[in-house]
């Protein structure tokens, strides 16, 4: 079982489509181990990105991510990690396969709807940068969708 992290970045929430997102990792048999929308600042958001400092989008994305609410996610399940990556889609939406959230939803790269952990280590590192461990609730995910 791993946890990962995810955001839908303010033009998700601004969409109206959080709702949507959320209800396709629950139909992918996540379950939610944390839950939470506010907005994040600018040193929440740099501290997060570290691993971005100094490259040039670095400005507008933390520009992006502070520019209104966020939604931050803990999804639990079966390689959760590469399975969240494969919905959500590559980086790129341009890139991204057709049914993912990106291919569905991303007008930019800058302005990609969603984040989410790209290995297990950091994976461990952003839930834990947003979130108490007793944050954090167990509940085994839908076999199937009441
Ligand atoms: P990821 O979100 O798919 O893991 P990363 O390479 O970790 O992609 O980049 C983090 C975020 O920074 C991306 O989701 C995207 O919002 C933004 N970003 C990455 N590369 C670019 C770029 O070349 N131009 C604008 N924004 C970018
Ligand atoms: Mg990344």
């Amino acid at each position: 079982m791993q946890t990962t992290l995810v955001i839908i970045k303010p033009n998700g929430v601004q969409g109206g489509i959080i709702g949507e997102i959320i209800a396709r990792y629950e139909k992918a048999r996540l379950s939610i181990a944390a839950l939470r929308i506010r907005n994040i600042t600018r040193e929440e958001a740099d501290g997060f990105y570290a691993e971005h400092r100094g490259k040039g989008f670095f400005t507008e994305l933390v520009d992006f991510m502070t520019s209104g609410p966020v939604v931050l996610l803990a999804l639990r399940g079966e390689k959760a990690v590469e399975a969240v990556r494969q919905m959500n889609g590559a980086t790129n939406p341009k890139n991204a396969q057709p049914g993912t959230i990106r291919f569905d939803f991303a007008p930019s790269m800058g302005e990609n709807v969603v984040h989410s952990s790209d290995s297990p280590e950091s994976a461990a590192r952003e839930v834990a940068y947003w979130f108490k461990d007793s944050e954090l609730v167990n509940y085994p995910a839908a076999s199937h969708l009441l």
